[in-house]
């Protein structure tokens, strides 16, 4: 069958390789051998034909005269900049070269990957990598600055990340946004809402610590005081038995723990609730009676509160409430916090686990990767990047920046661009884009699996994390056959996974005819839980020394600054991929921080002025936005900006590092600042 790649004109199937939940069916318009416009599949069941304004722009990025095209080596000072072109075979002999000498001198741990989902392909993120670093030995990295924290607390109530289906969801009546800007992150969901409320008068809800673009589209916004949505839920629950409105008939059958959990919530009461969380009386009472009353109900659980101290048990409470009301038994209630539990492919099959025969190496958490390059005994000596870019968003990033500035570490970067992270190497690789490749996707919000097949030929002399992990292996001197497979091997050993009964009929020749496939999932109702039920009651986190019932424990009160500081993602970038693109800052136009017009008046900031925003780790220079879309004593900003010089747009320089209550999760969102005029502008 003749590739894509070798056709010059003609529209291709292809699959978003973003970090975002909806993963699009898209299809690349290609004349004269480029793409020239990226649209969505209108075939796709889920996505439709419609996509963001930003993949909308990627040709953009694809086609960026900035892109890096060979691979580089630094001739500046780290963080400088400044590089000079060399050839993959000298790349590789760089490289390889010196990871001998650490396996001599050092060891094996001195090397760390750190790498993310900057491209979601699951060979691209977690394939022929993890296979070389277990075969390398080297130290192990726990990923866990996205949704750790609250994956793990979904799991203590529900067993693995299984949600409702998101096409179901056209049936729902109450639609709760919670902690989640779906209108910028989850597009289809909120497209999904507003055409349940066309057709079945469905409402929607959002409860956040900002007015964001999602609660302007709601019927009712609910602001809430920052990490404090478990008492909100708790609240809730209280209600829900106080006024006989949970189903008992479901809790008896499907879960654990339902007596405890009604006497435990009776401290909960609406005034108590409303002390914590801001949020009036009778708007408690009014949620809860809605929530109690109205069926389907449907909670999208997002990021957000989970990237705070209390994070893991925010989720692990919220994740109880469907439970309550018997929601999962209604096609269009129950929840979604994450659906990749129904999509799980066999990574032992994949990572090769068995390559690192038995050795226990240190597992290094990537939120702490500052002190990992800083105060780490025995020392991290190289660093290897790709897929990620930590000197933008990784929390507490200045100390990340004095990790990387270390003369005696020796990091490579593998990317698209000179990335700030980049700024700091020894050595630049050059990769592909998602277009240029072979890889799967699995969503981990609808339930479709889909391949990418190459469409465009490697741009320059770049080169997929595949290939690149290839040489790898090769200039290391590993003979093992692991190393050798094809991307289509590659594919089908991963799919090949008797523990998962939905996706039985998929594999990589079904996929080069379908392009995606639906996983035949069904809500499991004997959970993967210790007693195979919901537990709202949950041994495991007593064991574990968590309260075995849904508790709300109080953010850390980092220190006296007044503001509680949220810096989240934006519309138009993807964390801080698209920031180096003009169109998509264009979109953007530059950093806001959002303030209450109470708190404004009293330190006489006006709305647009500049303003400096600052704790004891770093500063920032943001425009401010006056108004009512947060509580008094918020900020929120939004982007992962870039370094453009002279700007001071880095918002990690401000966010913690502390680690949050479960998973090691990340506490972007748990930082405390103070904001003031700037004075002399
Ligand atoms: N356009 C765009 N889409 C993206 C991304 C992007 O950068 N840009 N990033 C992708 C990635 S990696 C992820 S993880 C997802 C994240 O997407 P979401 O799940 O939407 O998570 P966040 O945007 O981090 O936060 C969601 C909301 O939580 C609110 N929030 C913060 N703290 C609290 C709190 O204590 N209580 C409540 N109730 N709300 C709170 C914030 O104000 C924000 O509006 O989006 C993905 N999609
Ligand atoms: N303040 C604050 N910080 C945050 C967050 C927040 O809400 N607030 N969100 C956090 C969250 S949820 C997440 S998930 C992280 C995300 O953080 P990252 O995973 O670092 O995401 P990106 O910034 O998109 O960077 C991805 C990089 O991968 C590169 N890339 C893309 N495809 C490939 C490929 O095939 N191969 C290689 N080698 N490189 C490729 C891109 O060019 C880009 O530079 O950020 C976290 N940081
Ligand atoms: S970023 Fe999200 S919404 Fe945009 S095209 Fe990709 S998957 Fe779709
Ligand atoms: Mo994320």
């Amino acid at each position: 069958m003749p590739s894509f790649v070798d056709s010059p004109n003609g529209i291709f199937p292809s699959v978003c390789s973003l970090d975002c939940p909806d993963q699009c069916g898209l299809l690349l318009h290609k004349k004269n051998g480029k793409i020239i416009k990226i649209e969505g599949d209108p075939n796709h069941p889920v996505t439709k034909g419609f996509i963001c304004n930003k993949v909308r722009n990627m040709t953009e990025r694809i086609y960026d005269e900035k892109r890096l095209k060979h691979p580089m080596k630094r001739m500046g000072t780290k963080g400088e900049g400044k590089f000079v072109q060399i050839s993959w075979e000298e790349a590789i002999e760089t490289i390889t070269t010196r990871w001998k000498e650490l396996l001599q001198s050092e060891g094996a741990e001195s090397i760390l990957p750190y790498s993310f989902y900057g491209n979601m392909g699951l060979l691209s993120a977690e394939g022929m990598d993890r296979r070389f670093f277990n075969r390398l030995g080297s130290s192990q990295l726990d990923r866990s600055i996205c949704n750790a924290a609250g994956a793990v607390g979904y799991k203590y109530t529900m067993g693995a990340s299984f949600g409702t289906d998101p096409e179901d969801t056209i049936h729902t009546k109450l639609f709760i946004f919670w902690g989640i800007n779906a209108v910028s992150t989850n597009m289809h969901q909120a497209a999904l809402a507003q055409q349940a409320r066309k057709q079945n008068g469905a409402k929607i809800i959002v409860i956040d610590v900002h007015k964001n673009q999602t609660a302007r589209l709601a019927d009712w916004f609910i602001p809430i005081l920052p990490g404090t949505d478990t008492a909100l839920a708790l609240g809730l629950m209280h209600i829900l038995f106080a006024e006989n409105m949970a189903d008992s008939s479901f809790l008896e059958q499907y879960t654990v723990g339902h007596e405890e959990l009604r006497e435990h919530v009776v401290q909960y009461d609406p005034v108590t609730v409303s002390g914590i969380t801001g949020v009036p009386v009778e708007d408690i009472l009014q949620l809860a009676r809605m929530y109690g009353k109205t069926s389907p109900a449907f909670i999208r659980i997002g990021n957000g509160p989970q990237h705070h101290d209390n994070g893991g048990m925010f989720v692990r409470t919220i994740s109880c409430l469907p439970a309550l009301t018997g929601q999962w038994l209604v096609k269009g209630g129950g929840a979604i916090k994450g659906n990749s539990a129904y999509l799980a492919h066999n990574t032992v099959n994949l990572q090769r686990p068995d390559l690192l025969k038995n050795k226990k190496t240190r597992l290094i958490n990537m939120n702490l990767l500052g002190d990992a390059l800083l105060t780490l005994d025995p020392p991290v000596k190289s660093l290897y990047v790709y897929g990620s870019n930590p000197a933008v968003v990784a929390p507490a990033v200045n100390k990340v920046r004095r990790g990387l500035k270390r003369e005696d570490l020796f990091t490579v970067v593998h990317d698209l661009f000179l990335t700030e992270t980049a700024n700091y190497a020894d050595i630049v690789l050059p990769a592909t884009s998602s277009f240029e490749n072979t890889d799967f996707y699995t969503s981990y919000w609808h339930h479709y699996i889909q391949l990418q097949q190459p469409v465009i030929e490697p741009f320059g002399e770049a080169k997929s994390n595949v290939e690149v992990f290839r040489l790898l292996a090769k200039g290391m001197g590993f003979t093992e056959t692991a190393f050798d497979e094809t991307e289509a091997q590659l594919i089908d050993h991963s799919l090949a996974n008797p523990m998962n009964p939905y996706m039985k009929e998929i594999n990589y020749e079904s996929l080069t005819k379908h392009h995606y496939l639906k996983a035949n999932a069904k809500f499991p109702f004997r959970l993967p839980t210790p007693s195979g039920k919901i537990e709202l009651y949950s041994e495991k986190m007593n064991q574990d020394g968590y309260p075995p019932l849904p508790t709300y424990v109080p953010l850390i009160n980092d220190s006296n600054h007044p503001f509680q500081f949220i810096a989240g993602p934006n519309h138009s970038f993807m964390n801080s991929t698209f920031a180096n693109q003009s169109k998509h800052v264009e979109f953007e136009k530059e950093p806001v921080v959002f303030l209450n017009r109470y708190d404004a008046e009293k330190l006489e900031i006006k709305n647009g002025e500049q303003v400096r925003v600052w704790n004891e780790r770093g500063e920032c220079i943001l425009k401010a936005s006056v108004g009512d879309s947060v509580l008094p004593g918020v900020a929120v900003t939004q982007g992962l900006w870039g370094e453009v010089k002279g700007t001071k747009h880095l918002v990690n320089s401000l966010t913690p590092d502390r680690i949050a209550d479960m998973g090691g999760g990340a506490t972007f969102f748990s930082g405390r600042v103070t904001v003031e005029k700037l004075t002399g502008c």
